[in-house]
């Protein structure tokens, strides 16, 4: 008699369990971002930078496609800087900007791909200057390189690596804003030594101006040279990152989509640690 008490009992709180588990669900939908901190995987095997990332973009890091509908629904949304450009006569409902990233790493190089939909290639503006890529279409990612505890604007240890999606590869194509212990916002040209990187533009109907961006950072050239707290990287090593996706469209500076953070204070940035290499057979 008492065992089937008991049983009634058990079973009445796993109905409480089970009811109490949905409505959190139904309160809490998924996050918008990935569950943190997320893990860089490493490449066991570099792959060529030639705009084409199916040798290693299923062995990266990509947490699915961002759009602004999904950014408005990250933690890190502000809706006066995460914006598109809506022209005149644009139609709301066709696609303005889609992408996938991916990042993964090795001893010698932090890999970045990304794989982009855009209805229009914009990399042209009236005030040009070589370290203006955030009113061009370009993808910036923003790395602190290791993680601090200190609130910085691109001071030590921070670093921009940026890419205009201009074919003919200006010298400001690559763009490497930083800082160092005595200065903040340093910029200059990527340097090129072991650095690269490739556009490959990818139309289609609904796509007319998409692309490919592959790129590979030297750590010795770039990150080594940003703080003396860096190390040769190496799995658990943590840092912090954020994504600045510009497209203008032809329209004022702010089209762009701030994912992982919410602007240049690094505080806000995404912690990321290096993480061992995926297996090929997941
Ligand atoms: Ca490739
Ligand atoms: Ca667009
Ligand atoms: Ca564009």
């Amino acid at each position: 008699m008492r065992l089937k008490t008991n049983k009634r009992r058990s079973l009445t709180v796993c109905t409480w369990v089970v009811f109490t588990i949905v409505l959190l669900g139904a309160q809490f939908p998924e996050p918008a971002g990935p569950t943190l901190p997320f893990m860089i995987p490493q490449l066991q095997k570099a792959p060529s930078i030639d705009g084409n990332l199916e040798e290693w973009k299923a062995l990266a890091f990509s947490d699915g496609a961002w759009d602004l509908d999904r950014v408005k629904a990250s933690a890190w949304y502000q809706p006066k800087r995460n914006r598109l450009t809506l022209h005149e006569g644009e139609d709301p409902n066709s696609l303005d900007l889609k992408a996938r990233y991916y990042m993964a790493w090795d001893r010698k190089y932090l890999y970045l791909g990304a794989e982009v939909k855009d209805n229009v290639n914009d990399v042209t503006e009236a005030k040009h200057a070589p370290k203006r890529w955030y009113y061009k279409d370009a993808i910036a990612w923003f790395l602190e390189a290791p993680l601090d505890t200190v609130a910085e604007k691109f001071g030590e240890g921070d670093h921009g690596f940026a890419f205009v999606i201009d074919t003919t590869r200006p010298d400001y194509g690559a763009w490497w804003r930083h800082g160092s212990t005595a200065t903040n916002y340093l910029e200059e040209p990527l340097p090129v030594k072991g650095s690269d990187y490739a556009i490959v533009m990818q139309p289609t109907k609904d796509s007319p101006a998409g692309y490919v961006l592959e790129a590979r950072i030297a750590w010795a050239a770039t990150v080594k040279k940003g703080s003396s707290a860096w190390k040769k990287p190496k799995v658990g090593d943590r840092y912090r990152l954020m994504l600045v996706h510009c497209d203008p469209d032809g329209g004022e500076y702010g089209g762009h989509l701030l994912i992982y953070g919410q602007g240049d204070d690094d505080s806000t940035w995404t912690e990321v640690k290096l993480g061992p290499a995926k297996s090929k057979h997941l």
